[in-house]
């Protein structure tokens, strides 16, 4: 009879699965295909509770849909270039590679453990030279499409750690590492060109509506930031050491123009030191040192004291000719717009606040019914009519927008513009960790792009520890033999650029090399990607709500307009799967909370944590370690299992003749299982199984017991359904029940339906005493069931808005009464 052994299960089965290779898509269009993709992870030590996760999600998805019968690539490789290879080398005196492809064995080894379904044999890291190649090649293409430039600009810089920060690295100014003072320096940098594309990324999202979560296109669409206004051009005068100068300003609101009161410049864009009079020069050096020192997050919080510097300069405004004081301010931002703004305090609270702080007038031109700004210090923001505004008076807000415009066009001092937030991708790195650039700099040529057939430009293999460490240039810099080269046009001595790629350049088009992996001919095999792509599942952490994903269709959609690809757009669903925490926290070394996979997978094994992971809730939802139960699991999967101890009917028996009751059951099971996995409520279907397992093994206990052809169908559709969240135990009792390996194509079972008569009680579901559903219920079910299925209710949630719980009083079949926090 046995006991449920899972360790011996993990042994078994991996080797069959692999002789079988039913993970393996056929590829060959005799079934209709599908595309199931997790975020492929970065190799940084072994796998982690949220890689458990992640993957757990995306595997039910890849599971389920080779039972239905699609013919499914789900494939896995390391997003393998980046900083902590690098940090490790250098402190190890090692080559990155040796860490990462250590790490990289680690993990592979346990994802085989976790039983993820994927096709090995496709596995790719973006660190191998065959697969950067191909980046370097899609860069070359980028570039002679005018899609990759380079430009010097101003990057954050520490002079002690000689390198150059993300904004996110300056901290009060200083470097978030030793503190020192952060300075600005201008460097050559690589850009992608993706504002090209701003408008594309952002009208193409609508067809993604009801695929992917609100909130990420919510991001991503605040992100792309499309402003509609018109750009206006002020004249500023001459003064005796100054010549006239002409500046646009980015304004939403032209209908506005009569209430400009004073004009500002970015205190620290070259505008403003281009503006300043000699008198005023002094004061504007003096206040842009200090402006240096702030955040960008500093800069823009609403609730800092305002400042600035008057610059000596008046702006002319071309609707009615008034004379406007220049300022330079560090509230306009020197990289939005045109980095000058026309200033309306009456009806936009940055201008008040500045206005009300330098004593300057404050003029209401839309009459809201406000409260007179000047005196309350709260701008007009509302909808209004148009006074104090000449020929604009008497029109409503949008007449008068569309009026200003008319008039700035007539006289060729403005017109309608579309502004986006949007800025275009720096991808250069003075890292050597990473894809170099293929491009080479001559005297004479200038920027020559490596000829293809030179692919790939290889990182040298001779620089390791000490040489990694960054030295205000690129490590790369100091391979001599690998930087002096010939230029493949005049044959001259050039030198390779020494950047490397952002890593998000390496995991902006992986899923298409995932569906030829092996092609030698270009990036993708065109038709290959053509009959597998757009990814109908993607599955990743929402930290990649903006970057990775606006990269990753900026890179398709200029791979399509490459005429590579039919799809423009690379994932046409997505799942958010919810954080790991512990005790309601982040797991983290500091808090002391981390929970190791390793020894949760040795203590309750690969199916109890995985379906753990399932079963605590939506996907989407957070998953608090400290809240379930991963022995309630071994026991569910033990009791499931045992299924198989009883079944004595053979196999194929007809279970027409069986218990109807049991039938009604499992065809139940199977018809709510189907509904709910379109819902991706995996959380449910597992309950739904519970309830299943419960059923079948009351009918085993009484009467002709586990002879009854209705128990065997039972037990089958019990593993059929388990292999997707379980699939060691699914297998053993598969294989128990006298069916051959494997569980994971059985296929998903057909529903009769004359049999789903149903056979429940109502559960009442109450929020603090008020019932907000019903639900229809096996008058068997357990009380962890019902509790599950009655938080799972969409009345009972709308019902906490948002709220906590507090208790849940559980009386099965019959009662749920929900207590809020
Ligand atoms: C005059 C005005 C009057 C404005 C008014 C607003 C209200 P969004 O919607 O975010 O695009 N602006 C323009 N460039 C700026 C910069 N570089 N730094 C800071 N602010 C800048 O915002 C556009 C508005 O933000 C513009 O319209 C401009 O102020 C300001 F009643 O012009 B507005
Ligand atoms: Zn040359």
């Amino acid at each position: 009879q046995g006991v449920y052994n899972f360790a011996q299960m993990e042994a078994k089965w991996p080797a069959v699965w692999d002789d079988l290779k039913i993970f393996t898509p056929l590829d060959d269009g005799s079934k209709e295909r599908r595309y199931v993709l997790d975020m492929f992870p970065y190799p940084s030590g072994d796998l982690h509770m949220g890689h458990a996760e992640a993957f757990a999600m995306g595997d039910v998805m890849a599971r389920y849909w080779r039972q239905q019968g699609f013919d499914v690539l789900h494939p896995i490789g390391w997003d393998s270039f980046g900083l902590p290879a690098e940090n490790a080398a250098i402190a190890r005196n090692a080559h990155p590679s040796e860490w990462t492809y250590a790490n990289i064995d680690t993990q592979a080894a346990s994802f085989r453990r976790y039983a993820i379904s994927v096709d090995w044999s496709r596995r790719l890291q973006t660190s191998d030279p065959e697969y950067y190649r191909w980046t370097q090649w899609l860069f070359k293409r980028f570039y002679e499409r005018g899609l990759a430039y380079r430009k010097n600009s101003p990057v954050n810089w520490c002079p002690k750690d000689q390198t150059v920060l993300a904004n996110e690295q300056v901290v009060n100014g200083a470097c978030e590492r030793c503190g020192t003072q952060v300075t600005k320096k201008s460097l050559n940098q690589w850009y992608f060109r993706i504002t090209e594309y701003a408008d594309r990324l952002l009208n193409d999202m609508n067809e993604l509506k009801g695929h992917w979560p609100e909130r990420v296109l919510a991001m991503q669409r605040n992100w792309i930031g499309r402003s509609e206004g018109a750009h206006v051009r002020f004249v500023i005068e001459a003064t005796h050491d100054q010549p006239e100068h002409e500046v646009p300003v980015f304004t939403t609101r032209p209908d506005t123009l009569y209430g400009a009161t004073f004009f500002v410049v970015a205190a620290d864009a070259p505008l403003a030191e281009q503006l300043v009079t000699a008198e005023h020069s002094r004061t504007l050096i003096e206040y842009r040192e200090q402006v240096k020192k702030l955040s960008e997050i500093e800069r823009q919080s609403t609730e800092r004291e305002k400042t600035g510097v008057f610059t000596g300069r008046y702006a002319v405004n071309p609707l009615n000719g008034e004379k406007l004081p220049v300022w330079a301010a560090d509230y306009v931002l020197a990289d939005y717009g045109t980095g000058a703004i026309m200033a309306v305090p009456a009806h936009d609270q940055r201008d008040l606040d500045f206005a009300r702080a330098f004593a300057l007038p404050v003029r209401v031109v839309l009459d809201t019914g406000q409260d007179d700004p000047a005196v309350s210090g709260v701008a007009a923001t509302g909808e209004g009519i148009l006074v104090n505004s000449g020929e604009l008076d008497g029109l409503a807000k949008d007449e008068a927008i569309s009026a200003a415009i008319g008039i700035l066009q007539r006289h060729g001092t403005g017109e309608k513009f579309v502004n986006f937030r949007l800025r275009d991708w720096l991808l250069s790195r003075q890292r050597f960790w990473g894809t170099p650039i293929p491009i080479i700099h001559c005297g004479a040529c200038g920027e020559v792009p490596v000829p293809d057939e030179q692919l790939p430009v290889t990182l040298p293999a001779d620089l390791r520890g000490e040489d990694l460490s960054p030295k205000g240039t690129s490590p790369l810099a100091a391979a001599e033999a690998w930087v002096n080269v010939r230029c493949p046009r005049c044959e001259g001595p050039a030198k390779r650029d020494t950047d490397t790629m952002d890593t998000f350049v390496d995991s902006s088009w992986y899923f298409l090399r995932f569906t030829s992996p092996e092609f030698m001919g270009g990036p993708f095999d065109p038709q290959k990607a053509n009959q597998w792509m757009p990814v109908g599942q993607y599955v990743g952490g929402v930290e990649h709500a903006i970057l990775h994903l606006l990269y990753a269709r900026f890179f398709t959609k200029v791979i399509h307009d490459m005429g590579m690809l039919d799809a423009d757009e690379p994932f046409s669903a997505l799942l958010n799967q919810g954080q790991v925490l512990n005790g309601g926290k982040a797991m983290s070394k500091s808090l002391g909370n981390g929970v190791d996979l390793g020894q949760q997978l040795d203590k309750y094994g690969v199916d109890a944590i995985r379906l753990t992971m399932v079963f605590a809730g939506p996907p989407e939802d957070e998953v608090d370690w400290a809240d379930v139960s991963p022995s309630g699991s071994v026991k569910f999967l033990a009791r499931a299992w045992r299924l198989g101890n009883d079944v004595t009917s053979v196999v194929g028996a007809d279970p027409a003749s069986g218990d109807r009751a049991l039938r009604a059951v499992t065809h139940r099971t199977i018809a709510d299982a189907t509904e709910l996995m379109k819902q991706h409520k995996f959380n449910v279907v597992v309950a739904k199984l519970m309830e299943l397992v419960n059923a079948t093994r009351k009918v085993i206990d009484a009467g002709v017991g586990g002879a009854d052809p209705a128990v065997r169908e039972a037990a089958e559709t019990v593993a059929v359904v388990l292999s997707l969240f379980a699939p060691y135990t699914a297998e053993d009792l598969w294989n128990r029940l006298g069916r051959e390996a494997s569980v994971a194509n059985a296929g998903w079972p057909a529903v009769d339906a004359d049999l789903l008569v149903r056979t429940t009680v109502t559960a009442v579901v109450q929020v603090q005493g008020k019932v907000r559903d019903r639900l229809e219920v096996s008058p068997d079910i357990s009380e962890d069931e019902l509790r599950t299925l009655a938080m799972a209710s969409g009345p009972v949630a709308k019902a906490l808005d948002g709220r906590g719980v507090r208790t849940v009083i559980v009386r099965a079949p019959k009662l749920v009464n929900i207590v809020p926090a």
